[in-house]
C-alpha cells in the first residue's frame, strides 16, 4: 500500500469509527473512573482504540502503538509510531456536551509524518501531512494573525493535576485583561484545531499527555503555528507529560504567559 493509500484508510477507520461515538446511548455508557472522578474512560474510549489499532495493524503489522487507554506503551520513536487518543475530552462526551474528538497521529522515527483529528459531533476533521498545509474538510486552514485583544483564548485546567490549579488560574487571570475573552472547551486536540484554523489566538495547558496534542502538534504546525511548553522550550514528542502553548507566536509573546 501507498502512504497515501494508509492515510486514506486511517481516515475511514477515524470516520466510521466516529459513527461509534455519535451512536452512544446515554443509558448505555459504562463510565469507570482512573485516577480520579476526574479521570474517566468508558466502553467506547476503548471500542475505538481497538478499531483503530486493529485497522492500522492490518496495514502496518510493525507499527508501534502510543494510546490513551493501553496500559502497555509503544516505542513512540519507531519507524512508525500512532499517537492516539480515542476519544480526547472524554468528560466532555459523558456529560453529552460534544465537543471531544478521535486524535490519530503518524510519526515516523520520531519525526512527524501525518496528524489528524476529527469532532463526529460537529462534522469536523482536522488534518495535515508534513510538508502539505493544514486543512479543515479538506479546506485549507491558517493560524489567526489579529492582535491579542482581538482574540479569543482557550485553556485547560489539568484537572488530573489538582497541584497545578493556582498556576491555571493565575495564567488565565494574567491574559484575561489583556485578550477579548477566555474559554475552557474541554479537549486538548480540539483547542489547539481551533487555534490552527484561526477561530482562537493561542492554548494553554499547564500539563498534557502526548496521545492529547501529538495529532492536533501535527495540524498546528502545517497550519503556521507554534508548539512549546510554558518556558518557552520546543515540545519533542515523548512519553512524558508536558505543558503546551499553541499559538500564533505573535500573539502568544504579546500575551507574556510564556515564564509568566
Ligand atoms: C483531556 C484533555 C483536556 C485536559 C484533560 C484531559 P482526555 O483529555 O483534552 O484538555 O484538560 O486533563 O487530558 O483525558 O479527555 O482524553
Amino acid at each position: 500500500m501507498t502512504r497515501n493509500s494508509i492515510i486514506d484508510s486511517i481516515c475511514s477507520a477515524i470516520l466510521s469509527s466516529g459513527k461509534i461515538i455519535l451512536s452512544a446511548a446515554e443509558e448505555g455508557l459504562k463510565i469507570t473512573e482512573k485516577t480520579s472522578a476526574r479521570d474517566l474512560v468508558t466502553q467506547y474510549d476503548r471500542l475505538v482504540q481497538e478499531r483503530l489499532i486493529a485497522a492500522i495493524s492490518e496495514m502496518l503489522p510493525d507499527a508501534q502503538f502510543v494510546s490513551e487507554e493501553s496500559s502497555a506503551k509503544g516505542n513512540i520513536d519507531a519507524v512508525d509510531a500512532f499517537i492516539i487518543d480515542p476519544i480526547d475530552g472524554t468528560t466532555n462526551f459523558v456529560h453529552r456536551m460534544g465537543n471531544c474528538a478521535i486524535s490519530v497521529a503518524w510519526y515516523k522515527s520520531g519525526k512527524p509524518f501525518y496528524g489528524a483529528v476529527y469532532d463526529p459531533f460537529a462534522g469536523e476533521f482536522f488534518d495535515a501531512k508534513a510538508g502539505d498545509g493544514a486543512f479543515l474538510n479538506g479546506e485549507p486552514i491558517r493560524v489567526s494573525d489579529v492582535p491579542l485583544k482581538n482574540s479569543i483564548v482557550l485553556f485547560g485546567t489539568a484537572p488530573y493535576n489538582p497541584e497545578l490549579t493556582d498556576e491555571t488560574f493565575d495564567l488565565v487571570k494574567s491574559v484575561f485583561g489583556k485578550c477579548q475573552d477566555v474559554r475552557r472547551m474541554g479537549s486538548a486536540a480540539l483547542d489547539i484545531c481551533h487555534v490552527a484554523c484561526g477561530r482562537a489566538g493561542f492554548y494553554f495547558e499547564a500539563t498534557l499527555s502526548p496521545w492529547d496534542y501529538a495529532a492536533a502538534a501535527i495540524i498546528l504546525g502545517e497550519s503556521g503555528g507554534n508548539l512549546v511548553d510554558l518556558s518557552g522550550n520546543e515540545i519533542k514528542l515523548s512519553l512524558e507529560k508536558t505543558s503546551v502553548v499553541a499559538g500564533n507566536k505573535n500573539i502568544i509573546a504579546e500575551s507574556g504567559i510564556i515564564n509568566a
